[in-house]
């Protein structure tokens, strides 16, 4: 059976856990609480750099979101997560790599407004949130009338944009500007491997304390 080492509230694995939901796989999840569990030594002979998400399947073991992905829409292709037609596919991609690339990077500056702490650079604060409106303003370029990025179906673009947009309005980045991808994100956000896979209140309180902590040695 495929195991998935996660944290529930991390999107680098929750796009793995959707993928294998929307995918209908079988699989088991094993819940990886990134206080220290990461640098056991049973953990690092499958995570080398002590990350999550790991997939093993069949013996196999992989790291890397995206690498995990493209193996679990090769070796599972039905249904297919990824488009066809070039044009397409480019959008699909550009959308996973803009999120991962230039997304991510921007809302993790914003996390202490996420998790309703205090602190924070203004500067670097108003530079991540510039940098968000630039990528949500190509997202929504790059959204015509069908209901997903480049396909009538969802692709591996959805779990990857979809665990971190939905979080923006969050941190006081509303989607109203971007009809297309707020509406978007509705669709997303009402899928149930959207429901099951959403973090509870126990996660993002645990997630919290972790944060807190590495911030006060941080500062120590
Ligand atoms: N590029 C990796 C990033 C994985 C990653 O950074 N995972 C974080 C959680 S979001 C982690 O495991 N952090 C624990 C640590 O670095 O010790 C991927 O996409 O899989």
């Amino acid at each position: 059976m495929i195991q998935l080492y996660h944290a529930p509230i991390s999107p680098n694995s929750r796009r793995v856990w959707i993928t294998l939901l929307e995918k209908g796989l079988q699989f088991e999840l094993v819940e990886v609480k990134l206080n220290g569990e990461q640098f056991n030594p049973e953990f690092l002979t499958i995570s080398p750099f002590h990350h999550i998400p790991v997939l093993v399947d069949d013996g196999f073991n992989i790291v890397e979101s995206l690498a995990i992905l493209d193996y679990l829409e090769a070796k599972y292709p039905t249904p297919t997560m990824l488009p066809k037609d070039a044009k397409d596919l480019a959008i699909a991609r550009m959308v996973e790599l803009v999120t991962i690339n230039e997304l991510l990077p921007a809302a993790s500056s914003l996390l202490p407004l996420m998790l309703g702490l205090p602190g924070g650079d203004p500067e670097k604060i108003e530079a991540a949130k510039q940098k968000v409106a630039t990528v949500l303003t190509v997202f929504e370029s790059l959204l015509d009338n069908r209901p997903y990025f480049g396909s009538q179906n969802i692709t591996l673009a959805e779990p990857v944009a979809g665990t971190v947009v939905p979080l923006l309005p969050g941190v006081g980045i509303p989607l109203n500007d971007y009809p297309k991808l707020n509406a978007w994100t509705e669709r997303l956000i009402a899928r149930a491997a959207w429901q099951t896979s959403q973090p509870t209140p126990e996660n993002i309180a645990s997630f919290k304390s972790i944060f807190q902590a590495r911030m006060a040695q941080q500062t120590a």
